[in-house]
């Protein structure tokens, strides 16, 4: 029935809401973890920012990246197409613009979310890190220019001259020795000094802006904003450091021998250099400062949102890129297919459709969300997405609908074959092209230390699961060098 009436509406009205198209605000974090306090994977974590989205949006707590890297995450959002099906599971550097067009025949003459909304009557800005590109490789970016119809600074190098590195002094480097595990010493930890018009402030006031700018009669819009922190470097003013004194913060649950019955990721050498150099919980303090600090600029955006006119008609959309480690199972950063690197924030609210303040297990995959934003504003879905609407999660988040999430990696020593990790509302299944398998129970083991691929006792939910894997995963892509966009090309003309 509820069904029926939802047919009814779409068919009245073209789209969920009866009068005018919704505004959408589409932000992106990068590599922001679940350790968030809507989440609660960390204790003592300070982001009251985000506690207040979650009051106003349906929190979706078993929402996963396509793939567990940001350029080939990025690609898969918004363009709607998994990495199974593009190719692209992997970072790739030195683009100047939409090289993945190149990279993936599949995605040659993909419609960008952004796009896609600009085809269908909304004007598109955007601003920072959407497609992906890094704080230190000034002009290498992924981003399609022609996505959009504005975009703050320059498209193709959105955030590099926003970051300044501060001053290392000896006590902000002291038990560093040796070789960091990254080139240019930008993994650390230290406080710098941002002016106004600098980091992922000057994104928020740039987005606050845009909202408050508006007036009477124009397109509706869709303002995409990406903010680069917590990625590293771990560099945020000194008030975010100070509040997580490093004697009192907690580091993850740590469990002696825990990859013994799991797949090495192959990055254990990091961890030790980490270890070797006492400098666990300074990382850990500096990850926390960072996401505090990108907790307040939410709370900026959202204050900007309330205060514009925008504030009652506009679909609001958050998501991370991918999890993060900072130890667990060994391992930094992402590049790996656990839940912990895989699980992601995500925040939905669609006015007078999502139910506010609830949470679902909805099983998710990043690739949902194109076609989730397309019903929600009475767009059509593009052929080219393959994921499914998340809709019905919004008003009944109390359901899930029998799908599960799927996120899928290349690691190194598999060449081009994927691996691929899968996550029904309980259980999450790993399976590498080796033959090796990982059954964890989530809901018992949240730090999916005890691999139970093995276990008699859950061969059915192994079953079960593995038959989500893709039979006809594409192979890794490779970099084309002919691409217009490929840098080094470009160079040698
Ligand atoms: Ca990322
Ligand atoms: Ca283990």
């Amino acid at each position: 029935m509820i069904r029926l009436i939802f047919l009814f509406t779409l068919f009245a009205f073209g789209s969920l809401y009866a009068a005018d198209k919704p505004n959408v605000l589409f932000i992106s974090i990068d590599d922001l973890n679940d350790y968030i306090s809507p989440l609660d994977n960390h204790p003592g974590v300070k982001t009251p920012n985000f506690d207040r989205l979650a009051e106003r949006s349906v929190t979706f707590t078993n929402a996963h990246c396509a793939a567990p890297a940001c350029h080939a995450s990025r690609v898969a959002v918004m363009t709607g197409v998994h990495p199974v099906k593009s190719g692209i599971y992997r970072n790739l550097f030195g683009a100047h613009g939409p090289r993945w067009r190149h990279e993936s025949k599949v995605l040659e003459k993909a419609v960008v979310l952004s796009q896609h909304f600009r085809d269908h009557g909304y004007h598109a800005a955007g601003g920072g890190k959407i497609f992906h590109t890094l704080q230190w490789t000034p002009g290498d970016s992924q981003n399609d220019p022609d996505a959009w119809d504005e975009y703050r600074g320059d498209p193709l190098d959105p955030i590099s001259k926003d970051w300044p590195r501060p001053e290392f002094s000896k006590p902000q480097n002291q038990g560093f020795v040796g070789k960091r595990p990254l080139n240019f010493h930008l993994f650390g930890a230290a406080p710098v000094e941002l002016a106004p018009e600098q980091g992922d402030g000057a994104v928020v006031d740039w987005a606050v802006e845009k909202m408050k700018s508006r007036s009477e009669g124009d397109k509706p819009l869709f303002l995409g904003l990406g903010l680069f922190r917590p990625h590293i470097p771990w560099e945020v003013p000194q008030k975010w450091f100070d509040l997580y004194p490093e004697e009192e913060v907690k580091l993850p649950d740590d469990r002696e021998n825990d990859l013994e019955d799991a797949r090495s990721h192959g990055r254990e050498s990091w961890h030790k250099w980490v270890t070797d150099n006492k400098q666990w919980k300074h990382l850990m303090r500096g990850y926390l400062a960072s996401i505090s600090y990108v907790d307040h600029e939410l709370g900026r955006l959202l204050d900007g949102l309330d205060s514009s006119s925008m504030a009652k008609d506009t679909i609001v959309v958050l998501w991370s890129d991918h999890g993060f480690h900072i130890g667990e199972k060994e391992n930094w950063e992402k590049f790996a297919l656990w839940e912990q690197t895989t699980r992601v924030p995500l925040f939905i609210h669609a006015p007078g459709v999502s139910k506010d303040g609830e949470r679902t297990r909805q099983p998710t995959t990043l690739t949902d969300l194109y076609p989730t934003l397309c019903e929600l504003a009475g767009l059509p879905v593009p052929e080219q997405c393959t994921g499914a609407s998340v809709v019905p999660a919004l008003t009944h988040p109390d359901k899930t609908d029998g799908r599960v999430s799927l996120t899928s990696f290349v690691f190194n020593r598999d060449k081009t074959q994927a691996s691929h990790g899968i996550s029904d509302e309980k259980f999450r299944y790993i399976r590498y092209p080796d033959g090796v398998e990982e059954l964890y129970n989530l809901e018992k083991d949240r730090g999916e230390f005890v691999n139970l691929a093995g276990d008699p006792a859950y061969k059915e939910v192994k079953v079960r699961l593995k038959k989500n894997l893709p039979l006809d995963a594409a192979p890794m892509v490779k970099i084309p060098r002919d691409s217009p966009y490929h840098r080094g090309a470009k160079k040698k003309k």
